[in-house]
């Protein structure tokens, strides 16, 4: 089509027609799928490569790290743990999680979470650069382009559903009651199996093109600089836009941007899983909760005593009794007896699945495996089973692991940081486990059982 020079036939040659104008004078194909709709000059090859190698590495590593993060839950050691149904095939890598290093928890979730967000600006903009293939038509031309476009079907959506359902957990905090765990678990094996035909059909084109721009040959390369274009070749060629307009910013310039972008993002972000100090400065991180205040008892709390609906009456040193059972019977201790068995300290942090963690904090308690020696395990502890006075809500249970039992660190922990456990730290007992998920360290503890779950 010839574009028209006159709109309303009052436009003088010599002047630049206004915006308005422009617009009106427009010839654009209207439809996303015509050839010439998509105009950015920045779309390429090399542009979409570049984002591609850069999800290449941090996709793999969150779906490592997220894996990892279910395996710490011991979801295999007991329903209550974790209740997807189809883990027995999906989970044939879990692995007991070990104790060490204390922190192991705080680090894999915290890169998990940290990274996640931080590639958030390098998904869209990936995205964005290929946009005009999304709406490519026909939507198949053979039976492999069919299969091709389906698996891309699952790649975009599998991504977009990952990263909005991650985000949306960490920032909303259990919107999804229960039922997070299964979807982003489900979602990531469905979005990895898409990633990694995608990958293994792209990377050497990705490679090549990264390459090329060094030597200059890339399809399109100059489009920015106004010169004329060598149109669709292998590689994608496809993405250069016929008919660009001009440019605003370079290729690499919009790769620095989307670089600042996930830069800012994490810089606001990393606070939360570094603690202390630098917590204030993880704008990002979600805020309004509890406030923790300031003294020994003065970090971070992820579900206060009265949400919980844990009542003062049933924590008094009259009411609270701990009920142990074991392969000898069961005993009830007062917080009077516990007080009277060796106390030991260990200095743990508190690493949730939402990416946030606290320094190390110094807990005081009793240790879990002489509270299995109490009830006949000597020696070589098995499992426990712990349950809290909480009576609704999925935390309120969890189940740990021999290892972590046998643990010298893992403590039923009164104190923290020398002083009585805050009512919204789990006064009057938590558990506290090295290397674990926040959510295996269980809040008011009433009872626990020892014994192979
Ligand atoms: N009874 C009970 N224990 C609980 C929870 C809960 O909701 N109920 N939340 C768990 C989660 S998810 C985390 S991250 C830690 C947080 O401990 P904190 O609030 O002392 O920092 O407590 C764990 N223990
Ligand atoms: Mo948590």
């Amino acid at each position: 089509m010839r574009r028209q020079r006159f709109v309303m036939g009052c436009a003088p040659l010599h002047q630049p027609l206004p915006a308005y104008r422009r617009i009106m004078r427009d010839d654009r194909p209207r439809l996303p799928s015509s050839p010439g709709f998509w105009r950015s000059p920045l779309r390429g090859p090399w542009f979409t490569s570049m984002l591609g190698l850069v999800l290449l590495v941090g996709i793999t590593v969150l779906f490592v790290t997220g894996l990892v993060s279910y395996a710490a839950y011991n979801p295999g050691l007991d329903p209550v743990n974790d209740q997807t149904p189809g883990k027995g095939f999906l989970g044939f890598y879990l692995f007991a999680w070990p104790t060490n290093p204390h922190w192991l928890y705080r680090a894999t979730q915290g890169l998990h979470v940290t990274l996640g967000i931080t590639l958030i600006p390098v998904l869209l903009a990936k995205l964005w650069s290929v946009v005009p293939r999304l709406f490519a038509l026909p939507p198949a031309r053979s039976l492999a382009h069919a299969l091709e476009r389906i698996s891309l079907l699952l790649l975009v959506g599998g991504g977009l559903f990952e990263f909005t359902t991650g985000v949306l957990n960490v920032q909303l905090d259990y919107v999804f009651p229960g039922s997070f765990y299964p979807l982003h678990f489900y979602g990531a094996w469905v979005f990895f199996a898409a990633f990694v035909a995608h990958a293994v059909l792209k990377v050497p084109t990705a490679l090549r093109n990264a390459r090329r721009r060094r030597a200059g040959q890339e399809p399109g390369a100059h489009a920015a600089a106004g010169e004329p274009l060598t149109a669709a070749g292998p590689g994608g060629g496809d993405l250069v836009s016929p008919r660009p307009d001009p440019p605003t910013v370079s290729r690499r310039g919009a790769l620095w941007f989307v670089g600042g972008a996930s830069l800012l993002l994490f810089a606001t972000t990393v606070g939360q899983s570094i603690g202390g100090a630098l917590r204030r400065t993880a704008l990002l991180a979600p805020h309004g909760g509890a406030d923790p205040g300031s003294g020994p008892n003065g970090f971070q709390i992820n579900k206060t005593a009265a949400y919980a609906g844990i009542d003062a009456a049933e924590t008094g040193e009259e009411a609270w009794r701990l009920v142990v059972t074991g392969r000898t019977g069961t005993v009830r201790l007062g917080r009077a007896d516990l007080l009277r068995m060796p106390l030991h300290s260990s200095a743990l942090p508190i690493a949730c699945v939402e990416g946030w963690s606290t320094a190390d904090q110094w807990w005081r308690g009793v240790r879990l495996r002489d509270l299995a020696a109490l009830v006949g395990h000597d020696g070589d502890p098995p499992d426990v089973f712990v349950e809290s006075l909480q009576r609704h809500g999925a935390f309120r249970r969890a189940a740990l692991r021999a290892n972590q039992v046998a643990d010298p660190r893992s403590l039923l922990a009164l104190y923290v940081n020398g002083e009585e456990l805050s009512p919204d730290h789990g006064y009057p007992a938590r558990i506290i486990v090295p290397a674990a998920p926040g959510v295996l360290n269980t809040k008011w503890v009433a009872r626990l059982t020892f014994g192979d779950l």
